[in-house]
């Protein structure tokens, strides 16, 4: 199965937290789309004033690290407001028959980047129960970012068991401070597969 990680007007070119080349990755994971019959979409969601915004916090700047009582935090230009139109899907993007939007940093106080789990680690969001209620124990990875809820996503489907796979030409980083090397090691430490949409055949 397919998910397709926050393919969202405020990562693309002209939103709040553009990612470079982040439009790229709608047409891309279209087509990879339409080579799975099984995806879920991933939605980042927050509330106004989420505090993973710098501007809930005075006299710090987007792209400064904080500490949280669940670890580091980097605080980010406010992005993805519920409802808004920068949290809306890209318009490019077309799969129509995703099976499931999960939600994912709602909750005002903790940030998630992850698919799976709030960055606390602690709080699921249901999708591991919902990939193994269907049997699926093979994930693959693309959309935005790579080095971040790409990344994440990535290390906790490996951590929930499940044969995880990052297609990297579907994916798009934000690059801060080395965080992209960072993340390729850490998922290649972590067992995580990382292949290019070309070797997609009929999985
Ligand atoms: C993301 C930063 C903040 C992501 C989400 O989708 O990678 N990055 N929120
Ligand atoms: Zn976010």
């Amino acid at each position: 199965m397919l998910i397709v990680v926050d393919v969202q007007n405020d990562f693309c070119p002209g939103g709040a937290l553009a990612v470079p080349g982040g439009g790229e990755v709608a047409a891309i994971a279209n087509r990879l789309g339409s080579r799975f019959a099984n995806v879920v979409l991933t939605q980042d969601w927050h509330p106004e004033g989420h505090l993973s915004f710098a501007s809930s916090h005075q006299g710090k700047s987007p792209y400064e690290t904080i500490d949280m009582p669940y670890g580091p935090q980097v605080l980010w230009p406010d992005h993805c407001v519920q409802g808004t139109d920068g949290a809306a899907f890209h318009a490019d993007l077309d799969i129509p028959h995703a099976a499931k939007i999960i939600r994912k940093g709602f909750r005002p106080e903790i940030d998630s980047y992850s698919a799976f789990f709030d960055n606390d680690r602690r709080t699921p969001t249901g999708l591991s129960e919902f990939l193994r209620g269907r049997g699926w124990s093979r994930v693959f990875l693309c959309g935005l970012a790579t080095d971040f809820c790409v990344h994440y996503s990535a290390l906790d489907a490996r951590a929930e068991g499940f044969e995880t796979a990052v297609i990297i030409d579907a994916c798009r980083a934000i690059d801060l401070d080395g965080s992209l090397s960072t993340a390729m090691a850490a998922m290649d430490e972590a067992g995580v597969a990382v292949i290019q949409s070309a070797a997609i055949g009929n999985p």
